[in-house]
């Protein structure tokens, strides 16, 4: 047997056993749930990268989903502690954590392990000491949608990440290095998430992971989207009225921009193919994103029988996002710079209808 088929062989059975381990909690259409992850939080210096996006992520937590009492799960490095101390983190970001008690108050928080923050987990006394689960199984209708950080389908961390996290500590430190490990490097998001998706497709299940930092709906990169809508779309204009072409047609040239913007930048470019063994790809990965992103934040929402992936930005930094896009008006945070759109969206059912159909 090849290396390669060895490393893939203990990955899956790593999946396997994480699945299996995890508990399960059941959904019904009624739920509000959002997932983020990614905020690694640090001690609010220069090199603490939840910092930018801190008062976006406050504000929308307390305006948007405890007011409308959304279940939040933190699908892990929550905490950046490789690189900080859970007692600076803690101390520097109280204001948040108080907002996280809120939520615990009301039963409605989840805590997911990731690598950053894994140390909790051998830590005593901390206030998520009983609160910190490695992975969630949400059942809905029958089906599952499983929810992980993601890094147990890289062979490296898994083995290596408390030497990673002395080198981060101890070594990048003092030498201003770059932390290598958030900023993964395209290749290995890509292997994470090839490995994630074989896991889903023959489990018939969802994943819901972060961990790369780069958001994914249906396992479907923003190009692999945009080409999969514009097929679609003329599918279904043979069978349209008059009226409904003229929508699909404005839709088709709309996506087609996208498509064609997307080519000419060379980072959405990468790693849109060969994700998948098959050429039909199953709609069984999902990606978070990040809280930490450039122009914002993004997030899962599972809510009225629909999944969605949905984009916060503060009008400052994202002023093109500011116009109607999917026929999709942002919607403004009372009356803050912060807006939410719906990048993504689809019916529950139909996904899992989807990877039954295609697997
Ligand atoms: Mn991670």
């Amino acid at each position: 047997m090849f290396r390669k088929d060895i490393k893939t062989m203990m990955i899956q059975d790593n999946l396997t056993r994480l699945f299996q381990e995890a508990p399960e909690m059941e959904i019904t259409g009624r739920d509000d749930i959002v997932i983020f992850s990614d905020l690694h939080m640090g001690n609010g210096t220069a090199r603490d990268d939840f910092k930018k996006n801190s008062k976006l992520f406050k504000h929308i937590l307390t305006d948007y989903y405890l007011k409308k009492n959304y279940t939040l799960f933190l699908n892990g490095d929550i905490e950046e502690l490789q690189k900080f101390s859970y007692e600076k983190i803690a101390r520097k970001w109280k204001s948040v954590y108080d907002i996280l008690d809120e939520f615990k108050g009301r039963n409605t928080l989840y805590r997911i392990i990731g690598n950053h923050d894994f140390e909790l987990t051998n830590m005593n006394h901390h206030k998520y000491e009983h609160d910190i689960l490695p992975a969630i199984k949400l059942k809905y209708d029958g089906q599952t949608l499983f929810v992980y950080h993601g890094h147990q389908a890289s062979a490296y961390l898994e083995k290596h990440h408390k030497v990673a996290s002395f080198v981060l500590r101890y070594l990048a430190k003092p030498l201003h290095i770059k932390n290598r490990s958030t900023a993964y490097d395209s290749k290995r998001k890509f292997r994470v998430e090839r490995q994630v998706y074989k896991f889903s497709a023959r489990k018939k299940i969802v994943s819901i992971i972060g961990h790369t930092h780069r958001p994914l709906f249906e396992s479907l990169s923003k190009i692999d989207y945009l080409k999969f809508k514009i097929e679609q779309l003329c599918r279904n204009y043979l069978a349209a009225d008059d009226n409904e072409k003229k929508v699909i047609e404005h839709y088709i040239k709309y996506f087609k921009q996208e498509l064609h913007h997307s080519y000419t930048k060379k980072k959405d470019r990468a790693l849109t193919s060969g994700l998948y063994d098959s050429h039909t790809v199953v709609p069984c990965l999902f990606n978070s994103g990040c809280v930490i992103g450039k122009r914002g934040i993004t997030a899962i929402e599972i809510s009225n029988k629909k999944i969605y992936l949905v984009y916060w930005f503060d009008k400052k930094r994202g002023k093109k996002y500011l116009k109607q896009q999917n026929g999709q008006n942002p919607e403004q945070l009372g009356d803050t710079p912060f807006f939410r759109k719906v990048l993504k969206e689809d019916h529950l059912n139909y996904v899992f209808t989807r990877i039954k159909l295609l697997t």
